[in-house]
């Protein structure tokens, strides 16, 4: 305890007491940075490379401090000196590098891998604005830069350049690493690569900048637009810019470690996250043929090297660029993506081509015909990979396709986000459950422990405060601490059906104002970022922007319910809403929701599920079984029945159905058009009323039905509580550290 103390005063250069919070803050981190000096590096015959455009890692002091095994200490000698470590922890820039499921899971598997003492690195792009920053003004999105790299950061520069080519330009690619320290172990790296002529000046208003200008631009934002082609060319050139970085450091560490670049896989794997890094494929390929490798034997090499894990089937999101637009940037790489899709062409005919009828490249068909594994992230979403999606190229390689359900590291999601439920957890079971998550199963023990079922409610009482407290400080916004906390936090998109949601709020709304009041009252919380160009999304937004308004003005209603949206949801608001959740909404369409992840993190913190048979919900209901679960809605089977036989029609349902009628045209009401703007509600009303792609209006009635009950659960408290301990104790399954260990089982096998 002196020690840290002593050496945090070095940095400082003067006592704790006398230092401002920022000075605390800068002095912590450089001192944490120092402690992780002196853990071992991870290394290994064999080490994998987790290839990813994104890594959404949320504030990294806390963290670390945990893995370190010094956050308790740190927190007491900062509380000697009168300062909050909770509140210093706050000073520090979120890295906004990652955009929802995908990019947080990245960054929980770095966290398992180093727990797990593996040698594993991550890859990816040193973003300085990353995704955009979301506020609110008269009711709509409107996005902003989120700068977040100051001048002492994480981030360690390590001199290491590269040159990438492109068709038109060369660029210099320079490298910054990250420490990923391991809990009680040792550290691995993120890579992070930058590119030297980078000029955040050229930003202008909001996140408007000249697309074409790829030596000023290439890694100012994650996802920019790509509503547009020089949008798209500009995705290209900074997912080459990422793989080729990553290829030529994978190279570089093989030849400093002597080994001979012909046995590349066996000591190399690389673990392919969604297709944004498929181009690594061709490019390894391409540089081991500069060293004079023979284009078959350089196939082979890098065909056992690289894994591929797909995290949806949605067909928008299956990148497919055309030929010609690579052929712009990268033309290089073109004779080899054409010979690659030659060889796959003469093998297996053109069902399972790379290069499709219209001239575009399919990104995940070359990994998988190139690659040794192909994973889904939920049992679900994988059966579904292989029986209709991937259908054909399970047929030819059903060896290559394997299941890694997904998981999330306890260390933030428990720990750190809820340390009180954490102690009460190893009050009763002790600590072991922090490293091997199964023994969360021996609080199945407590279930009727009248003590602990007290201990868990109050708990969650106390997070709800919390949260309470952070929003009235935050947006000045009053919320009942009394409620029942109604969480749906993700991305906006119409297959997680926000809008499915929203009609439940006009529902309860009107059935309040028809006299029906609720036992207990009701908070509907949401947060939630839509992409810049997806019009829907932010339609769907203005309407629950709108909602809020009208239902927290509503004096009649708000004693009963409540509804807001809070602004740029990011890991950090994730960190505080989570442990406050009594209900978690996980209502995506049956079949279109990979695994979902945020499920697993509400459930960990005693969070009930309401939810489809989608995704990681399968699973979830299997554990905790009937009772403590809410299900709804129809299956994935009659879904992709419905998609395949072209036999859902809305309109019918809205025709036929007086309720559902009632519900989707008070979106055009005139106490909504009294506040919102009648051009996005109508756009809103009219695609649900007519295209309604992911068939909300299909499940909003036993949705209704079925939340309705849970709220009624809800209200008898402590038998609500044994379905809280319920599902903390099934929850071991979702570690990361448990999928992580699967990995390297089936796939990486270091
Ligand atoms: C989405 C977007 C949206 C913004 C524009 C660019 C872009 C590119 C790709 C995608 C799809 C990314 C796939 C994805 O995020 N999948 C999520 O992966 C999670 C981790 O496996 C999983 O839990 C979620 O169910 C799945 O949606």
């Amino acid at each position: 305890m002196a020690d840290i103390k002593y050496l945090l005063e070095q940095k400082l250069g003067k006592d704790i007491d006398k230092s401002s919070q920022e000075e605390v803050f800068l002095g912590l981190l450089k001192l944490t940075k120092d402690m992780e000096k002196d853990r071992t590096r991870l290394d290994g015959n064999k080490k994998l490379y987790y290839i990813s455009a994104e890594f959404l890692l949320g504030k990294l002091l806390s963290n670390n401090l945990i893995n370190l095994g010094v956050y308790d200490e740190v927190e007491a000698i900062l509380k000697e000196a009168g300062h909050s470590l909770k509140e210093i922890e706050e000073l520090e820039n979120e890295p906004s590098l990652g955009n929802g499921g995908l990019g947080r899971l990245a960054a929980c598997y770095l966290d398992s891998i180093a727990t797990l003492g593996l040698p594993g690195d991550g890859v990816g792009i040193n973003y300085h604005f990353g995704l955009f920053k979301q506020v609110f003004k008269n009711r709509k999105q409107y996005e902003e830069k989120n700068p977040w790299i100051t001048s002492v950061s994480w981030l360690n520069p390590t001199g290491d350049e590269f040159d990438i080519e492109f068709g038109k330009l060369t660029v210099k690619s320079i490298l910054y690493d990250l420490d990923v320290v391991g809990y009680d172990n040792g550290v691995d790296k993120l890579h992070l690569f930058d590119i030297k002529t980078v000029d955040e000046s050229i930003v202008k208003d909001g996140i408007n900048f000249d697309k074409k200008d790829i030596a000023k631009n290439l890694t100012l934002f994650l996802y920019p637009d790509d509503s547009d082609k020089d949008g798209q060319l500009l995705r290209i050139y900074q997912q080459y810019f990422m793989v080729s970085s990553g290829a030529q450091l994978i190279l570089q560490e093989m030849d400093n470690k002597g080994f001979d670049i012909r046995t590349l896989s066996d000591h190399v794997v690389i673990q392919i996250n969604d297709t944004h890094p498929s181009m690594v494929i061709p490019e390894l390929i391409r540089l081991l043929m500069k060293r004079g490798i023979s284009i078959d034997e350089a196939i082979e090499i890098v065909s056992k090297t690289c894994a591929y894990t797909n995290h949806t089937i949605l067909a928008e999101a299956l990148e497919k660029w055309p030929i010609s637009y690579l052929e712009e940037v990268v033309p290089q790489l073109l004779p080899i993506i054409e010979e690659l899709n030659t060889r796959v062409v003469k093998m297996y005919g053109e069902k399972t081509a790379i290069i499709d009828k219209d001239k575009k490249v399919r990104m995940a068909n070359m990994d998988i015909h190139y690659g040794i594994s192909v994973n889904g992230v939920a049992a679900l979403h994988t059966e579904i990979l292989e029986k209709s999606e991937l259908k054909d190229f399970y047929d030819i390689y059903p060896e290559k396709f394997n299941n890694k359900t997904n998981g999330i590291t306890f260390r933030r999601w428990l720990m750190h986000c809820n340390t009180p439920l954490a102690n009460i957890i190893s009050s009763k079971i002790g600590d072991g459950w922090k490293k091997d998550a199964d023994e969360l199963k021996k609080l199945n023990n407590f279930i009727d422990d009248e003590e602990f079922l007290k201990d868990i409610l109050h708990t969650k009482k106390r997070a709800k405060h919390e949260l309470v407290d952070y929003v009235a400080n935050t947006w000045n916004i009053n919320l009942m601490p009394n409620s029942i906390f109604d969480i749906q936090i993700k991305r906006l998109h119409e297959y997680k059906r926000q809008q499915m949601n929203a009609l439940y709020a006009i529902y309860k709304y009107l059935d309040i104002k028809a006299g029906n009041r609720p036992k207990t009252p009701i908070t509907m919380i949401f947060a939630a970022k839509a992409a810049p160009a997806y019009v829907l999304a932010k339609d769907i937004i203005h309407l629950l922007l709108c909602l809020q308004e009208l239902i927290n003005k509503d004096e009649d209603v708000n004693p009963y319910l409540n509804l807001v949206i809070l602004e740029n949801y990011n890991v950090t608001l994730a960190s505080k809403l989570v442990p406050a959740c009594d209900v978690s909404e996980q209502i995506s369409l049956a079949s279109k929701e990979a695994s979902g992840t945020g499920n697993m993190k509400f459930m960990l913190n005693g969070a009930v599920t309401l939810g489809t048979m989608d995704g990681a919900n399968v699973e979830i209901a299997g554990l905790v079984g009937e009772g403590n679960i809410y299900i709804f809605g129809k299956d994935s089977e009659t879904v992709i029945n419905l998609y395949a036989n072209n036999a859902y029609n809305p309109k019918e349902l809205y025709d036929e159905d007086p309720d559902i009628r009632k519900w989707v045209d008070f979106i055009t009401g005139e106490e909504l058009l009294a506040i919102g703007d009648k051009v996005n509600l109508t756009r809103l009303h009219d695609n649900m009323v007519n295209n309604d792609y992911f068939m909300a209006l299909l499940d909003v009635k036993d949705y209704i039905k079925v939340k309705e009950q849970a709220f009624e659960d809800g209200c008898d408290r402590m038998s609500w509580a044994k379905k809280m301990v319920k599902n903390i104790a099934e929850a071991g399954y979702f570690s990361a550290d448990r999928a992580i260990t699967e990995y390297n089982r089936d796939i990486w096998k270091l």
